[in-house]
């Protein structure tokens, strides 16, 4: 073991401190540190069981965490009443624990602005949602619009054609959780839309439950919206979707799935499923994270083209139900939407 002279102590030291300076200053300022560690909340707004983007955003952090030892995760699921959220939220952070907070919801960037002015080192990185301009959050945006738009287009193809339940009244149905900007200017028009490329003439009835849990209100709506004529629906509303699902399956009608492989839980009834990988986009923004490489206060756009939504055709639940002149026109739409050849920019929020 050698020894150093308390003059030399000083030296190593200064130069200690000295060179990562200068190393940093050689870097550039873009970078932040890559940090030794990563602690992340996973703030589930909402219940994970029953909702495929929760279900998506905690296995994506969950398995990240397994694939790294510095890497901590925890999930806390903040459970349907939304008025709590925020205060929720500043208790979980005020002990300054975790580096990050990483959610999937379009209303959460404003509870995080609001949150990170009490706590100005928090960092929060938000799916599922729109938010530019903050430094201390960073947002992905799904293209809702686009996903909508080739579900409703499929289900245009549907309630026009000659299938079963198809009942020639050109009517198709939408059943939503609650209303919220993202569904009624991206999720809403874009199927609407779809669906009239097929024929202008088709009308949609959209109604909305009020909850996101409410199987059996969701199951009383889609009985009374196919008694009204509707033979094909969409829906975003999480575990209460089971409720039209299996009103569906019941009366004789149609749903077409956003997010997830559903098929198999109603073979014959859900005819359609688009795909969203939020599993994906989530261990990519956990990687950047544990890199350093977050840029905060920008928000991105991710869609078909991007890799980040699909339609799911390779599945018999499709395959085998839907008639292939119908397959053939969806296959079109997705092949012209996956080579860029057309395109559904999201409309402004
Ligand atoms: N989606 C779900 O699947 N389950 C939910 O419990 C849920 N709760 C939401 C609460 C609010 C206030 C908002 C604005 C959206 C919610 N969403 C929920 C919708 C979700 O974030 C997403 O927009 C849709 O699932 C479409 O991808």
């Amino acid at each position: 073991m050698f020894m150093l002279k308390r003059s030399q102590l000083t030296r190593v030291f200064v130069l200690s401190l000295l060179l990562p300076m200068a190393l940093g200053s050689c870097a550039g300022k873009k970078e932040a540190a890559a940090p030794a560690s990563l602690s992340v909340l996973v703030y589930i707004t909402g219940v994970t069981a029953g909702s495929p983007p929760y279900e998506m955003l905690a296995a994506g952090a969950e398995d990240f965490a397994l694939a790294h030892d510095n890497v901590r995760v925890k999930i806390y699921e903040a459970g349907f009443n939304q008025a709590e959220w925020e205060e929720q939220l500043t208790s979980l952070v005020a002990g300054g624990e975790y580096d990050l907070v990483l959610g999937s919801n379009p209303s959460l960037p404003e509870i995080c602005a609001r949150v990170g002015e009490k706590f100005p080192g928090q960092k929060f990185i938000i799916t599922d949602a729109e938010y530019a301009g903050n430094p201390q959050i960073s947002t992905w945006l799904y293209n809702q619009y686009e996903q909508s738009f080739y579900l409703g287009y499929l289900a245009g193809l549907i309630t026009t054609g000659a299938m079963e339940h198809a009942n020639g009244d050109r009517r198709i149905g939408f059943i939503a959780a609650q209303e919220y900007p993202l569904l009624n200017k991206h999720i809403i028009p874009g199927f609407l839309e779809g669906a009239r490329l097929v024929d202008p003439a088709i009308s949609l009835d959209f109604r909305v439950i009020g909850n996101w849990y409410d199987a059996n209100k969701a199951a009383e709506l889609a009985a009374s919206m196919i008694d009204a004529g509707a033979d094909v629906f969409g829906s975003i509303a999480g575990g209460a979707a089971q409720g039209l699902i299996r009103a569906a399956g019941e009366k004789g009608a149609y749903v077409v799935f956003h997010n997830t492989n559903e098929y198999a839980s109603a073979p014959g009834v859900i005819v359609g499923c688009g795909s969203m990988e939020q599993k994906k986009l989530v261990e990519e923004i956990l990687a950047e994270a544990l890199e350093g490489k977050i840029q905060y206060g920008l928000s991105r756009t991710v869609g078909v083209r991007e890799g980040y939504l699909d339609f799911i055709a390779g599945d018999p639940g499709y395959y085998e139900y839907i008639p292939a002149d119908i397959q053939e026109r969806l296959k079109i739409l997705m092949d012209d939407i996956r080579a860029g050849r057309i395109a559904y920019p999201v409309p402004p929020l």
